[in-house]
């Protein structure tokens, strides 16, 4: 019996949260040349499969290894999804720099954003995880970008990301430089603690504010 899109779609989230890599894999290219677009691979099989991780750990019925097993799934499908979630052909001009805020290691979110904004066309430099806040602003002097993008998945370092505002302002930049932030650490509220431009709550809506805000 030939799989329909949302057999693959059910089967791929149960791999993911079951950590099988090589199955998901395999049902991530299933999904591809069943013509499933991929971001809907991505929302409607990766994300949901890591929450209900997510859920799973925080009732403590998940340890870290079972998440990491997850994640190193959800990471297998997204270098598979990677070159189907180019959405246009052109480049544009807006230069973003990216990572996660420091003494957290946590790069699944930002991946995603990352690999959303270069299909989007931005031109995308990513720092990776554990990034002091002084090296967002060193590389975003260095190459001129006009947007920062700060990923924090837990709140207990949601601070730092003040570290590079202050900077920014010290610096005289603050208008030059906008500062996105997300993950799950934050919230829109975080904007104003932080002194931040804008946040964004999924990768979608990260596209949409770096958008918005490279065109001030
Ligand atoms: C996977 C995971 C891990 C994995 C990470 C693997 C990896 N390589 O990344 C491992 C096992 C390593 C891990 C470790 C820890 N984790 Co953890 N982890 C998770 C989990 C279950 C899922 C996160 C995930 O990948 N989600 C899937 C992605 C796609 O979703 P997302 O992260 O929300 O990202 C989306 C948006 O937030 C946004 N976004 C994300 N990043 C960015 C960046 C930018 C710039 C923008 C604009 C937007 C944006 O767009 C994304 C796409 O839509 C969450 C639970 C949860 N509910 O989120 C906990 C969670 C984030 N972890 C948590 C904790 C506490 C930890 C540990 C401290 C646990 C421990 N006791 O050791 C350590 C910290 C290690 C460290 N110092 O970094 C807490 C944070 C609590 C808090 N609010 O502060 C959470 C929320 C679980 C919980 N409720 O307790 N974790």
């Amino acid at each position: 019996m030939r799989k329909t899109s949302q057999m693959i779609l059910d089967e791929l989230k149960e791999h993911v949260i079951q950590g099988n890599i090589e199955v998901v894999e395999k049902l991530t290219h299933d999904a591809i040349n069943n013509q499933i677009p991929a971001y809907s691979v991505v929302s409607l099989a990766l994300v949901p499969a890591m929450r209900i991780v997510g859920t799973r750990f925080e009732e403590r019925d998940f340890f870290v290894p079972e998440v990491l097993m997850s994640a190193e799934a959800m990471k297998t499908a997204m270098e598979v999804l990677h070159p189907h979630l180019k959405v246009s052909g052109f480049t544009r001009r807006t230069k973003v720099v990216i990572g996660v805020i420091r003494e957290c290691s946590q790069e699944i979110g930002k991946d995603l954003v990352a690999t959303m904004l270069s299909g989007a066309g931005f031109e995308v430099h990513d720092l990776g995880v554990n990034v002091h806040p002084d090296r967002f602003v060193d590389v975003a002097k260095e190459l001129g970008a006009q947007i920062i993008a700060v990923g924090s998945p837990m709140d207990y370092t949601t601070h730092y990301i003040r570290e590079i505002t202050e900077r920014l302002r010290a610096e005289n930049l603050r208008s030059k430089i906008k500062v996105l932030i997300g993950g799950a650490g934050t919230s829109s509220q975080t904007v104003d603690e932080v002194n931040a431009d804008a946040w964004a709550e999924n990768a979608l809506d990260a596209v949409k504010k770096v958008e918005e805000l490279g065109s001030e």
